[in-house]
């Protein structure tokens, strides 16, 4: 019986709290971070869900561990935590992650103002602007993004039938545009987006695959991405992005904007150098660009970038105690 304690920086991208794991985490084997990231949850997740879940975490909870890279043009290596998992990439995780790292000394850049992450989805290149202590932005120049499919036919119980694209932005995204039976996400609130992404990603994993073209590691859709049209001066576009069971993003989502920066570019409405200024649920904004076109596989995709900000919270020393109930954590 032991009690495990973590040291985590607590805070939040954009309005998205990111819990990154400082001191405590497990040593990872595996020659590369998707390797690692497989060690880590057949061995480890108990870490994961005690620190993400209640009573130590809650429904939206996310975060980070920190390990040495397995790359050699790599600062750092990330593990991303959350309540779904460990995704592939995060990218309010990212920004979170390098904004803390960064302010409390945790990682020492090779370049001043540049940090190259070893992340399972790939190499992420971020660069951050600072003042003084402070971190004031990041952009992360994320994995190549691609549209997978187009106008896939799903049911949904509480909207009839829908049709979705679905593209790959770090993790695979199904985006419900304006159609016949969704007209804004505005006609919706945050618990009913839940209720029926909930619905919608497990019919659309049944009915069709979805696997990454050159990492079948990765595969599965995992998030669910609802539009509507921007309330914010300067957003191009608003969103909401359902994830884990229960969890609206409250960040403009990196990985989900890079996604639909990808759906957009393949359809002709964006091109390298264009920006794309996402709006979260909360009104929080993301800066996307494209910054150049890629191949992925036989498929034509962009490599996108992303820039937003984060806070710190918090310095938070959790403990999980082998005699705790609930040291796993629980949901409800
Ligand atoms: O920012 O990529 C992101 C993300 C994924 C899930 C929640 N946020």
């Amino acid at each position: 019986m032991a009690r495990h304690s973590f040291f985590c920086l607590d805070g939040h991208t954009c309005g998205n709290p990111v819990r990154l794991v400082a001191g405590g985490g497990p040593l990872l084997e595996g020659a590369t971070m998707l390797e690692r990231r497989a060690h880590f949850l057949s061995d480890f997740d108990w870490i994961r869900t005690g620190l993400m879940f209640e009573p130590r975490g809650h429904d939206m909870m996310s975060g980070s561990i920190l390990y040495p890279p397995t790359r050699a043009d790599c600062d750092v290596g990330v593990l991303f935590i959350e309540t779904s998992g460990c995704l592939p990439m995060c990218g309010h995780g990212t920004i979170g992650t390098v904004t803390m790292a960064v302010e409390h000394g945790l990682v020492r850049p090779k370049t001043e103002g540049t940090l190259n992450l070893d992340t399972p989805a790939g190499l992420v290149v971020a660069t951050y602007e600072r003042q003084g202590e402070h971190v004031e932005e990041v952009r992360l120049v994320n994995v190549p993004a691609f549209l997978h499919s187009e106008g896939l036919e799903v049911e949904s119980p509480a909207l009839g039938t829908l049709h979705v694209d679905v593209a790959y932005g770090g993790n695979f995204y199904a985006i419900v545009d304006p159609q016949k039976n969704f007209r804004d996400m505005a006609d919706f609130t945050a618990s009913q987006l839940v209720q029926m992404s909930g619905q919608l990603r497990t019919a659309l994993n049944q009915r069709y695959e979805f696997v990454h073209p050159e990492k079948p590691d990765i595969s599965g859709l995992s998030h669910i991405l609802w539009t509507g049209a921007p309330t914010v001066e300067g957003a191009t576009a608003r969103n909401a992005v359902f994830y884990g069971d229960k969890a609206i993003d409250r960040s403009p989502c990196g990985t989900g904007t890079s996604a639909r920066i990808a759906q957009w570019a393949a359809k002709g409405k964006l091109q390298p150098g264009d920006d794309f200024v996402h709006e979260s649920i909360i009104g929080s904004l993301f800066k996307g660009r494209v910054e150049r076109e890629v191949r992925v596989g036989e498929r034509s995709g962009v490599v996108p970038s992303i820039a937003g900000w984060a806070r710190l919270t918090g310095i938070n020393t959790i403990f999980i105690d082998d005699r705790d109930p609930f040291a796993r954590g629980f949901q409800v």
